[in-house]
Order: structure tokens, then sequence, then C-alpha cells
């Protein structure tokens, strides 16, 4: 593109892979956030003010306040992200601004993520490593009864939100023996359902009560918020897990982390919480607690993928065509 020629004022609002920035400068007048300080409101209502297509992430709040704020060139919000609840659909579709994200390509990695988490809290695993690393202790060697986890081969794993993540976590739990229940807002078709050898559950109640790992795979929408309220997270039997890589809203974590201190719930391994980047002491504290810093998508190839899903969606959009990943609301 000639220099002489105006290009896109695109404001992103973290640091993205080298890759991706040195792509976007080349495509576009991109305003990157080399510190990677997280944007605070005032920061958001000013770029948005002059952005013709802003690229938020999962830290950044993109309410009525800063949609309201934003300058008529702004038409555009490429969320680098597959979660969209940072982001007031309803005002953004209210003011004509077209909202797009990046499914697909965080799939496989957020569903490892979800594996390890079910393999790590019944077997104790970060317990075991942080002894071995503990100065203090000094291990004295194998011994029979020491250190024991629950199996979980032939265990019941109950999906909440079978949708692209969920099939993939299925997917994985079936090689290891685990049996596949799920609860989704609709159930799937039935060769889908017969591959995955998965069992449909209408009453999400009934399901809770009859797991012994439930993963949360579900959007956070108003509609699943605190979806695990504490009336639901009492159903769960004293022996069973909990694991959440999606949103921690989905759960009432203040609950979770009570039940758990009370032996209510087994334990719980946990990727996502309910006001990150605060994190409840309790389950900080708890040994039967793994908890991870938002972790499932955090590899390089994922956050490439999810780059050149942002750029794609920019570009189809400028160049005047509906881009890939325009999200609807009634989608979530
Ligand atoms: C992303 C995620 O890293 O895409 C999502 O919905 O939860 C994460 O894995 C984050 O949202 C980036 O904005």
């Amino acid at each position: 593109m000639p220099n002489s020629a105006k290009r896109p004022l695109v404001i992103v609002t973290r640091r993205l892979p080298d890759l991706i920035e040195t792509r976007m400068r080349e495509l576009f007048d991109a305003r990157l956030n080399v510190d990677d300080q997280p944007m605070k409101q005032a920061d958001l209502i000013a770029a948005v003010a002059t952005a013709e297509v802003l690229v938020p992430t999962v830290t950044d709040r993109i309410d009525r306040a800063v949609l309201t704020a934003a300058g008529p060139q702004l038409k555009l919000i490429a969320n680098f992200g597959t979660g969209v609840d940072n982001i007031d659909l309803d005002t953004a579709r209210a003011r004509g601004i077209t909202v797009t994200n990046t499914p697909g390509v965080l799939t496989e990695d957020t569903a490892d993520m979800t594996m390890a988490l079910i393999l790590s809290v019944p077997r104790r695993l970060a317990e075991g490593a942080a002894y071995l690393k503990e100065p203090r202790q000094q291990w004295t060697g194998w011994s029979p009864t020491w250190m024991l986890g629950h199996r979980i081969y032939g265990k019941r794993l109950g999906i909440i939100g079978m949708g692209r993540i969920g099939q993939a976590v299925a997917r994985r739990a079936r090689a290891f023996g685990l049996q596949i229940h799920y609860h989704n807002r609709r159930r799937l078709a039935e060769e889908v359902e017969t591959g995955l050898e998965a069992t449909y559950w209408d009453s999400l109640d009934q399901m809770l009560a009859r797991m012994d790992i439930i993963s949360v795979n579900c959007p956070h929408t108003p509609a699943t918020y605190h979806l695990l309220s504490a009336r639901r997270l009492k159903l769960l039997k004293p022996t069973a897990y909990v694991v959440n890589t999606a949103r921690g809203e989905v759960i009432d974590e203040n609950e979770l982390a009570r039940l758990i201190d009370a032996g209510a719930i087994a334990g719980a391994g946990l990727d996502v919480f309910e006001h990150e980047p605060a994190v409840n002491p309790k389950l900080l504290a708890s040994s039967r607690v793994v908890a991870l810093p938002h972790m499932g998508s955090a590899t390089l190839e994922g956050r490439i993928d999810m780059g050149e899903k942002v750029i794609i969606n920019i570009k189809t959009f400028l160049d005047g065509h509906s881009p890939p990943d325009r999200v609807h609301p009634a989608m979530f």
C-alpha cells in the first residue's frame, strides 16, 4: 500500500505475538500497547473516540459507557478471544458496531487444559509436585498409603456446554475411559451424540447429582451467570470434582470455596475466576484446588491463530464483506 494512502486506525488494547503485531503494522495504522498494561475505562473511552477498529481482549470491559463514548468512525470491535462477555453486545448492535470473535482456533488447547485439570485434581498432581519442591519437606520415599488420589477411569464426567470445546473435551475424556454425560441448551444431533457415546441430560439438576466430575464449558451469558448456583452446587456428591476452563461467572465462586472447605465437594480445577484477576483466598489456600491463571488458550500457536483470525475479520470487514466470525447477540 502506498504511504500516502490513509490506513484505518486500529487500536489494540494488549500486546499480541510479534508476528501478529508486525502484520498489523503493515496493514493498518495500528496503535499497539507496547507496555501491555491493561487499559483503564478512561483509556478505552479515549481509544474509541478515534479508533475505526478496536481490538480488545478479555481484560477490557467494553460496556455501555465505553460504547456510548465511541465516535461514529468506530465500526468494528474485533475481539481477540472467543468469549464476548466483556462486550455489551446489545449496545454495540444498537450503535451499528459490528463485533467479531475468534472461535475454533483455541478449541483444542482449551480442551487439553481441561483434561489436564481433570487429571490433576483427583490425582493430586499439584500437591505432589509442590511437595518435592518445598525445601522444608524431606521426601522419605515411596509409601503404599501416602498421596493417594482417586481413579478417573470409569467415572462419570458431566460436561456443561457441549459446543466445540465441550465436544473436544468429550473426545479426550473417552480415551481416558470416562463415561460422557452432558447438559446443553440444545441436544446434539443423534450421530454426534452416538459418535461421542454421550448421554444427554435435559435436567442439569439431575445430572449434577449423579456425576463424579463436572466440566464447565459453556459461555458466560446472562442466562449462564451462576448457573452453578449455591443451590445447584449442593446437589453434587461430596466425592465430586468441579473443573472450569470457561468463565468464573458461571459458578458461584464463594459458595464453591465454602463447600470445598466444608468437605461437601471433593475439589476443583479452576482456570478462570469470577472476579479476575482476584481469586477467592479460600480457593488458593485449599490443597484440594488446582488454580491456574486463565491459561486455557495460552499456547504461542493458539495466540498466533487468534491474531490471524482478528486480522482476517478486520480485513474482510474493511473490504466491505461480512467478516467470517461476526457475533450475533442471539448466538449467546
Ligand atoms: C482468551 C478465552 O485468551 O477466548 C476466550 O474466550 O477465554 C481466552 O482463552 C481470552 O479471552 C483473550 O481475550
